[in-house]
């Protein structure tokens, strides 16, 4: 275990929180940027307001008359000036906004589900945590998220980052931690009676550590070897199966290929496809099958789609580098 840099019960007001990533420092510079900007962009109107308020109160013998002296030079600028200083900002944060969209393809991918009220995070290697979530530092981490419910959010305020978790949707944050310690992690979103409970620690440890950790956690079945149990036990393997007698696609290859919907047009089958494809299969139908898959919505919980997909994704080679050997392709005709 590494030396823990932060207790998280030390500072619970501390308005700024420790950075754990060079993209934290960065929002932290936008952010400190942004407000020196607006002071002085605001003080200098708030102190002529009280100068002019002062000097030409009720009863002082001042001089009023209107002027007719005009600066249209001085009257551009004054607004010129501030726009071109907020746009600055405006493209320095729409940068800082594409990186946080975009995560690197090689990340780390951690499956986080929330539900009231707790975090449940799935790592590659079928190791699963309640609220604790545990990465490795010096490297890229995506995590891939959804709700059981109602809508949460995922906040990392040591990474400055944050994303809502949604029923139905997958959405994304990624990071890359450069220093170990332990910080808090919470539901930045309110979701009910318990949501302030909705949280717990972040550990970020050395590569090393980690690897350990992943070691010790109990199960040590992947993800996907996990989703072909279950691929079995709910009947999947029925249809999907090679040698069934039903017509159904086979799933060896799909993901990450593009798909010939009824509809015209082709969508790729990414974990959002595959995953309401899951629950309701009678959406999205497929051109050249009779429907006759039962929807899952209900019955399959949202951590059980994550081991299903990572299971469907070790069927085709896009999904080969994430899963390495584990589940062997079981090709149907
Ligand atoms: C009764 C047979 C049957 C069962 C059981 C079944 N499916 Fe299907 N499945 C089908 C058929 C038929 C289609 C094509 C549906 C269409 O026309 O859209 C399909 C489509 C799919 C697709 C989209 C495939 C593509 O090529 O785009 C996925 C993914 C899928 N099923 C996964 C599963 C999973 C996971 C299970 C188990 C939880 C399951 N299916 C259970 C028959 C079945
Ligand atoms: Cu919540």
């Amino acid at each position: 275990m590494s030396g823990k840099d932060v207790n998280p019960g030390d500072f619970p007001l501390a308005l700024w929180p420790p950075s754990a990533s060079t993209e934290a420092v960065q929002s932290d510079h936008l952010i400190l940027g942004f407000t020196v900007l607006t002071l002085l962009l605001t003080v200098p109107i708030f102190l002529a307001i009280a100068w002019f308020a002062v000097h030409f109160r009720a009863g002082k013998d001042v001089h009023r008359e209107y002027s007719d002296k005009r600066n249209r030079l001085l009257e551009v600028s004054w607004m010129l000036v501030p726009f071109l200083l907020t746009l600055i900002f405006f493209y320095w944060g729409a940068k800082l906004f594409d990186i946080h969209k975009h995560p690197p393809a090689d990340a780390l991918r951690i499956e986080a589900i929330g539900r009231q009220w707790m975090w449940k995070f799935q790592h590659p290697g079928g190791q699963a945590e309640i609220n604790d979530l545990h990465v490795p530092s010096g490297e890229p981490v995506m995590i891939n998220m959804i709700s059981q419910d109602v809508i949460h959010s995922l906040y990392l305020p040591a990474l400055r980052v944050q994303m809502e978790t949604l029923p139905g949707r997958y959405t994304q944050l990624w990071f890359t931690a450069n220093r170990t310690g332990t910080f808090r992690l919470y539901c930045s979103e309110y979701c009910g009676t318990d949501h302030s409970r909705m949280g717990g620690l972040l550990t970020i440890m050395s590569p090393a550590d980690y690897a350990q950790w992943l070691r010790q956690s109990g199960t040590s079945i992947s993800l996907a070897s996990q989703g072909r149990a279950l691929f079995s036990s709910y009947g999947c393997s029925g249809c999907h199966g090679a040698g069934s007698a039903v017509r159904a696609p086979s799933l060896a290859g799909l993901y990450g290929s593009p798909v010939p919907m009824l509809a015209g047009g082709t969508v790729v089958a990414d974990s959002g496809y595959i995953h309401d494809k899951i629950l309701d299969p009678d959406r999205n139908l497929i051109a050249g099958y009779k429907q006759v898959m039962p929807a899952f919505k209900g019955v399959i919980p949202e951590d059980r789609i994550v081991l299903l997909t990572a299971y469907i994704k070790s069927l085709s080679p896009a999904g080969q580098d994430t899963q390495p050997g584990q589940a062997g392709p079981e090709r149907t005709p």
